[in-house]
């Protein structure tokens, strides 16, 4: 069996796990077997940089790590990555700061990846990459004369030709993610927005359900995979969590009313300020609930040395204080807001608590949240899960309550609707949601992308794709 080979911007090392919030090391949990190796950025700066790869074992699974020096880390992760990238695949393009020297930025550090990562690679190796920072991996690795079969799934949305173009340099970035052989979407719309990119930058008319095409010679598959978690396991953590210490703290200061809950990374694509203003909506609109519910938004801080984050964080500060000093009573709090990530057990036994999960983001390449929601419900006495409709989640979980995020009226109308649903509709509900969550696991997912890139052509050595930088 050939060695899979992950690659991702930060390694998350055995020795730092913890409270940290980031969907991708818990969905990987099941492909890494012993054997494997995780390649990536350590999460440190220091004056060196790359010039030295770090190893580390453990349970099997060999984890090399690369510094980055400041700049570096400023201009590849910050910058470009997260203020030029992250916006855009967001459809934000408002929040678009492009700087060509951070592009240069981003190449260099590929580059380096790259370099650290070639010398560690064996021939049969399937070489799996993970999102957008490391757009041109592949292309610098081709440069290196690496031929192994090579990988990419994108963890974020991808935007139509109209959204896309806007980013200058578009073109490059494209030609690059064309030197994969299999590339990796969420959901059916996803795929098709690449397709057209496709399509319309490079003349090239794939098939839209294969995602076959062929650039320069070479053959790339585009694939639509959608990621999950591992619902039993997920479900029992639940199960024991919900009768464990935080659980019980949260439900004794709840007394009699009951918990609805948002959980997610403090950023602006996860639409907290329209969800904010949303829950004062609901407690103006519909006053029987005020005093018999109380949301606990869990918003763990991410990113913060953007502005649009800072600024984010403050305009959520004054929405919370407002709400609260509006509606709360002397021994009722309307809305709880923490900026912290909490335990996974303990969010399990918080989820299994709530009786409305509000998941309501901008844009969202899946949203895990929504899944592990409803893998932690009581069968027998479920709560209800509300969904914005752009989330890539809303293409599986249609049995939510599915709603138009940039309405607060709308999700105020839902939380109602949801508190006041027969446990008959609630179960019905949960079933249908519950089976595709669990067929649809994390397992499955790194299975179905290895199968693929498995499968895909090794390839010759072609100097052509070193062309593409
Ligand atoms: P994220 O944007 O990080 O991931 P999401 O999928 O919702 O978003 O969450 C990932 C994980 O982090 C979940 O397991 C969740 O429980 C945990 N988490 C979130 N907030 C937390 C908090 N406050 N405290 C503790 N844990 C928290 C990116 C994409 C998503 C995509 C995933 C996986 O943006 O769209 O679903 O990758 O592909």
């Amino acid at each position: 069996m050939p060695r899979l080979v992950v690659v991702s911007n930060r390694v998350p090392l055995p020795s730092e796990r913890g409270a940290k919030a980031g969907g991708l090391a818990v969905a990987l949990t099941d492909a890494l077997q012993p054997g494997s190796l995780w390649f990536g950025w350590s999460g440190r700066r220091s004056a060196r940089g790359s010039a030295t790869t770090h190893m580390q074992r453990s349970e099997g699974v060999t984890y090399a790590t690369i510094d980055l020096t400041e700049s570096d880390y400023q201009s590849f992760y910050v910058n470009f990555s997260n203020g030029a990238l992250w916006p855009l695949l967001h459809f934000r393009l408002g929040l678009l700061d492009f700087k060509s020297e951070d592009y240069d930025g981003y190449r260099s550090v590929n580059r380096q990846f790259a370099a650290a990562l070639q010398p560690l690679l064996r021939p049969d190796d399937l070489i799996w990459v993970h999102d957008y920072h490391l757009i041109p991996l592949a292309s610098e690795l081709r440069a290196l004369g690496v031929t192994n079969r090579i990988g990419f799934f994108l963890h974020t949305p991808f935007v139509p030709p109209a959204i896309f173009n806007a980013l200058p340099r578009s073109a490059e970035l494209l030609a690059n993610l064309c030197t994969y052989d299999i590339v990796g979407f969420h959901t059916r719309s996803y795929h098709a927005a690449f397709l057209d990119c496709v399509a319309e930058n490079l003349g090239i008319h794939p098939d839209p359900d294969d995602g076959r095409f062929v650039v320069r010679g070479h053959a790339v598959r585009a694939i639509v995979d959608p990621i999950g978690i591992d619902a039993d396991g997920f479900a029992q953590r639940a199960i024991i969590a919900a009768n464990g210490t935080d659980a019980g703290m949260l439900r004794d200061s709840l007394g009699k009313g009951g918990l609805a809950i948002g959980v997610d990374r403090l950023d602006y694509s996860k639409g907290l300020i329209n969800r904010f203003e949303a829950i004062g909506r609901f407690f103006a609109n519909y006053p029987q609930h005020r005093r018999e519910v109380s949301f606990l938004q869990i918003a763990a801080r991410s990113r913060e040395e953007q502005g649009a984050y800072q600024r984010l964080r403050r305009e959520l500060d004054r929405i919370v204080g407002d709400t609260n000093g509006r509606y709360s009573e002397f021994d009722w709090t309307p809305l709880r807001y923490m900026t912290r990530a909490v335990k996974r057990d303990t969010l399990a036994g918080f989820f299994r608590l709530s009786r409305l999960a509000v998941v309501t983001p901008l844009r969202d390449g899946m949203n895990l949240v929504a899944k592990e929601y409803v893998a932690a419900q009581d069968p027998d006495n479920p709560g209800v899960l509300i969904l914005s409709r752009f989330a890539g989640a809303a293409e599986e979980l249609t049995e939510a309550l599915i709603v138009n995020p940039y309405d607060s009226d709308e999700i105020a109308e839902a939380m109602h609707i949801g508190l006041a649903m027969e446990l008959e509709e609630r179960k019905e509900r949960w079933e249908s949601l519950h089976t595709k969550v669990a067929a649809n696991t994390a397992r499955r997912f790194s299975t179905v992308f290895l199968n693929h890139l498995g499968r895909a052509d090794m390839q010759p050595e072609r100097p052509h794709l070193r062309a593409i930088s």
